[in-house]
This record gives C-alpha cells, structure tokens and sequence, in this order.
C-alpha cells in the first residue's frame, strides 16, 4: 500500500523542481527548491538518468522509482500540464511495476463536462483518451495495461486544479474502466494515494464501467467496486439501459449512480421510452442513486431530462470533450 509523502512540481522554463514533502515524514529534507544536478547529487546514478529522462521528455506520466543514494526508494508519480510545467506526488512506495507506463505515444486526455440539471452548472466530467493522430495506435484499437492509470493520474490532477476555482470545490471526475482493469489491484492503491494526495474528498474521483465489462466477471466488478469505494471513490454504471441489464445484479453492487444510454435518450419523444426513462430515474433515486443522461445533443432536452427526474446531463450540446487547458478557461469565464 502506497502512502503519500509531499508533493513535487518541475517547472521547465527554469529547471526548477519544488520539492514539498510533509514535516512528519524522514524526507523532510528533500523539501525545497533543486537544480536537476544539485537534486541528483542526492540520488543513486541511474535514477539521476532516468529523471533526466522523464522531464526532457516534457510530456505525459511522469512515473518512476527514485532512489536516493542512501538506498531509500521512493516513487514519483505525476504528468505534465503542457510542455511547461509538470506536478505530482512523492509516494513511499511503488504504484506500479511497469517500468514504463506510458500508453504508446501522444496519449491526450480529454475532458467531456456534467451538467448539474438543478443547478445548470457544470458539476462534473468524464475523462477521455485521444490519440491526436489516428494511426495504428488508435483509440479503438490500443491496448495497454497502463492506460486506466494514466487517466487516472492526469483526471485527478485536472480535478484538484479545477477545485480550487470558487464554485467548483465539489467537481468530480469520471475515468472509464475496461473489463480488464477489473483484475488490477494496482488501481485500488492508485485511486486510494490519488484521492489522498490531491484531496479528492467527497467522491471527487468515480469510475464508469459498462454493464458487459461488470458481467464479464460479476464477482470481480463487485469486489472492485467495494474496493473502490473504501477508498472514497464511487462508481458509475455507465450505458445503462441498453445492454442486459439484470435487475438481481443491480441489488448486488454498491452503484452510486447510473448513466443512461445515449440509444435510449435519442428516443425520448416515444411515450414508453420516457415511460421506461421515469421509472428508471425514479428507481435510482429509491435506491440512492443519481442518474445521468447520456448523449444530450440539443439544449431543448434539458427541461424535458429535469422533469423525468434526471439529475445530470451530458452531450455535445452541453461541452464537447476538450483539452485541460480548454476546461479551465471555461471554468474561468463561469466564475
Ligand atoms: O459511454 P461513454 O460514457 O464512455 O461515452 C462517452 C463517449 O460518447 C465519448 O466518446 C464522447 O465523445 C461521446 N459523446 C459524448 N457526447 C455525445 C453526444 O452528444 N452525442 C454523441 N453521438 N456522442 C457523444
Ligand atoms: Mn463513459
């Protein structure tokens, strides 16, 4: 289990890293501003290297084991904001074995806003990746271990900084998880020194999983879910609605809250979708839910979602998925 020590922030312009690790810990001496040299006179000479290494890249995860010259090894784990400047934790212990766990090239997160219905302000977003280029490395078609940790590093980091913004302290982010993720015990302790470290307090970090990823392995989605949500994160049960949806398994697992399909909403203007769409709103809140509406491609649904009893929209007529830097003038400009 992965504790959190103090945090770190590499400023490139000036090739500055600022070192804050808490009082309480032995590693309060490393707290302070470095020089990449004066720092690595501190550290054993191939994690002097790698270090090099991961902030000339200047771009995605910065993640790896540092050791320092008395043999004490920690893990630094954080991303690059943009080319400028890059932040995260100082953990004692590792969150991962991969040595590299960057998902191929030019992984960019993206982040789709949550409408609150009641309120008509953003409350949240999903995360998603992209890949700028659609080569061989698409989307579609990518596999990587890494992934879902990726995300979750470059969400929680995101979240933090939008939390800071008046009127935002309550945002969360939603990260999807894939059927494999559910086997990875890592992501338990990643979510558990993310939510820690960036105080993601209140259910600020959630997970979306599909229905058929759940089903693959009921048991291993139930213990996950319980997991996470020890953790403090919660779970989302996303394209709900459309694929087999077993009422049985819905009693089982600790959802926190369901994302309605965008299939289903498209046809809200038939009477018995908006007849299944009430009741199913009407379930979730019995069973202390919320719900989300999925797809919203036109602002005219929002008023017929709020009276079906939905509490958060989502949909290209609300926020397309947008780069960081796009969230927080967006955000700015709410204010
Ligand atoms: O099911 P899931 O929550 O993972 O869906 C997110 C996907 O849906 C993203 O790939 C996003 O680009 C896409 N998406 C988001 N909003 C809309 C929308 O309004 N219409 C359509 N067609 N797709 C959307
Ligand atoms: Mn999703």
């Amino acid at each position: 289990m992965s504790t959190t020590l103090g945090d770190w922030r590499w400023d490139n312009q000036v090739a500055r890293l600022s070192i804050d690790m808490s009082s309480s810990t032995k590693f309060e001496s490393l707290s302070g501003v470095w020089g990449l040299q004066e720092f690595g006179v501190l550290l054993n000479g191939l994690s002097r290297r790698q270090i090099d290494r991961l902030f000339k890249k200047a771009e995605g995860i910065v993640s790896c084991a540092v050791v320092l010259a008395d043999g004490t090894t920690l893990h630094m784990v954080g991303a690059f904001d943009d080319a400028s400047s890059a932040q995260g934790l100082f953990l004692l212990d590792a969150i991962s074995d991969d040595a590299d766990p960057e998902p191929g090239p030019s992984l960019v997160p993206v982040f789709q806003p949550i409408l609150s219905l009641k309120t008509g302000r953003i409350s949240g977003f999903e995360a998603l990746a992209r890949w700028p280029s659609a080569d061989s490395n698409s989307p579609h078609r990518y596999r990587d271990d890494a992934l879902a940790s990726n995300m979750m590093i470059h969400a929680s980091q995101a979240l933090a900084r939008w939390r800071e913004i008046d009127g935002f302290e309550s945002a969360f982010i939603q990260v999807n998880l894939t059927a494999r993720d559910l086997m990875d015990p890592k992501l338990v302790d990643l979510a558990i020194v993310l939510i820690d470290g960036y105080s993601l307090t209140g259910a600020g970090l959630r997970f979306e999983l599909t229905e058929q990823a759940a089903l693959r392995d009921i048991d291993q989605a139930l213990s996950m879910a319980q997991r996470l949500k020890k953790a403090g994160a919660a779970f989302v049960l996303d394209d709900f609605g459309t694929g087999h949806s077993s009422f049985l398994w819905l009693a089982q697992l600790p959802a926190d809250s369901l994302k309605v399909d965008f299939d289903l909403i498209s046809k809200i203007e038939d009477e018995k979708v908006r007849t299944i769409l009430e009741a199913i709103t009407l379930m979730a809140q019995r069973l202390g839910m919320t719900t989300t509406a999925e797809g919203v491609e036109s602002r005219d649904l929002l008023p017929i979602l709020q009276d079906i009893g939905f509490d958060y929209a989502q949909g290209f007529a609300l926020g397309r998925p947008m780069s960081a830097k796009r969230i927080d003038a967006l955000l700015a400009a709410t204010v």
